[in-house]
């Protein structure tokens, strides 16, 4: 089959070379934002982690460095798995992660810069407590106790600390605390369990004002107000609850406890797994940052000599109910724009399809808002679909109001073509249901890719919102990253079209396959620039 380096990005993070996943422990330290992740040194397939390493000023263009946490020690000779950074009180920056063990059991160190005067942190240093926790405790399985969170600091001043595990069969995020982030002890309950599953990966815990795109920082007391999320990758996605931290009970309280996991929040609806979250004091904001990984075959990953990128670095905030987190890629990402192409006061009648022309269809950065016309005439909304989204993205016809949308990486033909489109239900007579999907089944006529149709749900509120759905998609050769509502719904992509390496390009369309008319009163387009990202 066809493996070519027109698939890589040109603005999403990735390294020159070989297999990516996890973001790891990233912070904004000293005017410089650090960007870890787990990397196989060896080749395109997972094994050998190490903690790569990068540093930016922007969040957009960045500089390898050497790895961070390599395999040298008795606690981590097995691989250097996930975790997270910490700036302590003293405002020196710590690490804490899993390491596997000579018996490949799952214990946590943790490693702290060798010299603070090196603006890019190179050197980290592990000091001869590791591992600073071990696998024991009742009911713990050591094989399955990972992936420390970010400390905070609790009402008595310790430090706190989560890591995912499976106790008894069930999932956990156990609570740890410390005096001075060596010295660990484990908190007689967990922070938050459920027997809905059976282990969570890379749990992430941080507080959010509801209403606020400001963020808070984890190292200071929380305000009162706040609510807390916690974030938990299971059965291949990102999840979240909304809650409380009870500081009390010392424990996170959902607001709403949903038995079938199925139907949890998701921070995307797409590819996008093991994500990791951090105050960036800079400008006062929560940034999240996940792992795409490839859905080719492991045989065009070895053949490309690369595999995984990262989502562009989102800001990630509550809604003012406290339901939902809402997300936006970071406002740096708008300095890749270059030549832009505008419509307004476009009209898609049944069936039009209208080319978006003269930008970049492979490198591009698109918002589209729709505007429907007579919304009284919506379908009904089924809540069952929601125990099955993309079945829902597979299945739904035509109906009055979509499917509308945007095509992208569509070859001249059609016969390749990645859909990124809306369905509008009727709920109630204040609220209307979006279905959105990111269609992949025609991405591509090559064969072993993984084309699902992911899918995903959000409210229209029709007093405040009239009827307009919004869209951003960032097109990157082979991703395909969505923002719908505003950013309620995001489903992140892969695509690999066989059009994309021919020399016939690629086009894009707006289209409305529904049977009303959609009114497009703002069209924006712009070609993306290549950042510089891990060159050399
Ligand atoms: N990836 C890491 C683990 C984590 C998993 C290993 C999630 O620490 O649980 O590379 O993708």
């Amino acid at each position: 089959s066809i493996v070519s380096s027109k698939y890589r990005t040109a603005y999403h993070f990735q390294p020159p070379k070989n297999w990516i996943n996890d973001p790891n422990g990233p912070m904004y330290y000293n005017g410089i934002y650090h960007q870890f992740y787990q990397y196989n040194p060896n080749g395109s397939l997972w094994g050998n982690i190490v903690w790569a390493h990068s540093v930016s000023t922007d969040l957009v263009n960045w500089i390898r460095l050497a790895p961070a946490i390599e395999r040298t020690t008795p606690s981590d000779i097995n691989g250097c798995w996930t975790g997270s950074a910490t700036i302590l009180k003293s405002g020196r920056p710590a690490i804490i992660y899993t390491g596997a063990d000579t018996e490949k059991r799952q214990v946590q160190n943790v490693a702290f810069p060798k010299n603070l005067s090196d603006p890019y942190l190179r050197e980290w240093v592990k000091p001869h407590d590791n591992p600073v926790i071990q696998p024991v405790g009742r009911g713990l399985n050591p094989g399955q106790f990972r992936d420390p969170t970010t400390g905070w600091i609790g009402p008595d001043g310790l430090w706190r600390i989560a890591v995912g595990a499976e106790v008894d069969g069930h999932s956990a995020a156990l609570l740890y605390e410390s005096e001075d982030f060596v010295r660990w002890d484990r908190v007689d309950h967990p922070l938050y369990s459920s027997n809905a599953s059976a282990m969570w990966e890379c749990p992430d815990f941080f507080a959010a004002m509801p209403g606020e795109n400001s963020g808070l920082d984890m190292s200071a007391a929380v305000p009162d107000g706040a609510k807390h999320v916690l974030k938990m990758s299971l059965d291949g996605s990102d999840k979240y609850m909304v809650g409380v931290y009870d500081l009390k009970g010392d424990a996170f309280v959902p607001d709403t406890v949903i038995e079938d996991r199925r139907l949890w929040s998701r921070i995307d609806y797409g590819n996008y797994y093991a994500s990791k979250s951090f105050f960036d004091s800079k400008k006062g904001r929560r940034v999240i940052w996940g792992w795409t990984n490839e859905t080719d075959s492991s045989s065009d990953d070895v053949a490309k000599g690369w595999a995984g990128i990262h989502a562009i670095p989102r800001t990630i905030w509550l809604d003012k109910d406290s339901k939902q987190l809402l997300q936006w890629p970071v406002e740096e990402i708008e300095s890749l724009r270059g030549k832009q192409v505008r419509h307004q006061g476009l009209e898609l009648r049944k069936g039009d399809l209208f080319e978006i022309k003269e930008i970049d269809t492979l490198q591009a950065d698109v918002e589209i808002d729709f505007e429907l016309t007579s919304i009284g005439s919506a379908d009904p909304f089924d809540p069952s679909w929601l125990l099955d989204i993309e079945k829902q993205c597979r299945e739904a016809g035509a109906s009055a109001h979509g499917p509308f949308g945007l095509v992208v990486l569509a070859s001249e033909s059609m016969e390749e073509h990645t859909s990124v489109h809306f369905r509008v239900y009727y709920r109630s007579q204040e609220k209307h249901m979006v279905l959105m999907c990111a269609d992949l089944r025609k991405s591509s006529l090559r064969p072993e890719l993984y084309t699902p149709a992911y899918g995903g749900f959000f409210e229209l509120d029709l007093e405040k919102e009239k009827t307009v759905v919004s869209l951003r998609t960032l097109i990157d050769r082979s991703a395909v990253e969505s923002f719908g509502g505003g950013g309620r719904v995001c489903i992140m992509a892969r695509v690999y079209p066989a059009a994309l390496v021919d020399d016939g390009g690629t086009r894009m369309y707006a289209f409305n396959n529904g049977t009303s008319t959609v009114r497009v009163p703002r069209l924006e387009a712009w070609s993306m620039r290549r950042a510089q990202v891990n060159k050399g």
